[in-house]
């Protein structure tokens, strides 16, 4: 298998971390989906990373139909619960925590616009998304070491790297004071190998058109 990633991306990370997990080969292809090369082209036709790509299959694209993907591919060790309550809880800490993720890239992306252009009620509005986003998550972790039942999923994998991409992308945000659970949280997580190995890195990205 081959994946398609961006070393930043909290949405390639969730692929990568369930292949390390499930311990799937796969050759990840490092690539910038913002530059005017994209390896995307002709692939997907929103441009986005991830992708999983196989021989004799259509490209798969959407972190989370991926990690479905690889659910019924190889179940052991399950990423999405079994159980139905579970599983939608899980899917819920998903949601927001991707919602944080997907804010965190708006404002990323207001700011490197040229400053006249900048939209500060629009970096604002995305803030606060990731404000109530981080609150909601503290919220639900409680003073538990996995978000959703008493192993790792999809809920861990989303909530983890949700905190390392405001370490990456949005580090005024001091989510460690403001909700200790988390810091606590992460801090029983850091050692993780898939997680360890999968730590965001930044990418230089060319110049936004006006
Ligand atoms: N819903 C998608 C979001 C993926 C996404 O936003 N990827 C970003 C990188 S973090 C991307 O490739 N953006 C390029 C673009 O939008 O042109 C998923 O979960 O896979």
């Amino acid at each position: 298998m081959k994946l398609i990633i961006a070393t930043p991306s909290p949405f390639a990370r969730k692929a990568r971390v369930a292949l390390l997990e499930k311990k799937i080969d796969f050759e990840e292809i490092v690539d910038v989906p913002w530059n005017q090369n994209t390896l995307t082209k002709g692939i997907n036709p929103l441009g986005k990373i991830p992708v999983l790509i196989q021989d004799n299959h259509e490209p798969l694209f959407d972190s989370k139909l991926i990690v479905q993907y690889l659910d019924c591919y190889k179940p052991h060790p399950l990423m999405y619960p079994e159980n139905p309550e579970e599983n939608i809880s899980a899917r819920l800490i998903e949601t927001v925590a991707d919602g944080v993720c997907d804010a965190i890239v708006l404002v990323f992306l207001e700011n490197a616009r040229k400053e006249m252009l900048r939209s500060k009620d629009w970096i604002k509005r995305q803030e606060r998304k990731i404000f109530e986003g981080v609150k909601y998550l503290s919220y639900h972790l409680k003073g538990k070491n996995y978000f959703v039942g008493s192993s790792f999923n999809i809920a861990d994998i989303c909530g983890y790297s949700c905190l390392e991409y405001i370490d990456l992308r949005f580090p005024k945000f001091e989510w460690r004071s403001d909700f200790p659970n988390l810091e606590k949280y992460w801090i029983f997580h850091k050692d993780r190998q898939s997680l360890k190995k999968t730590k965001p890195i930044a990418q230089i990205i060319e110049p936004l058109e006006d």
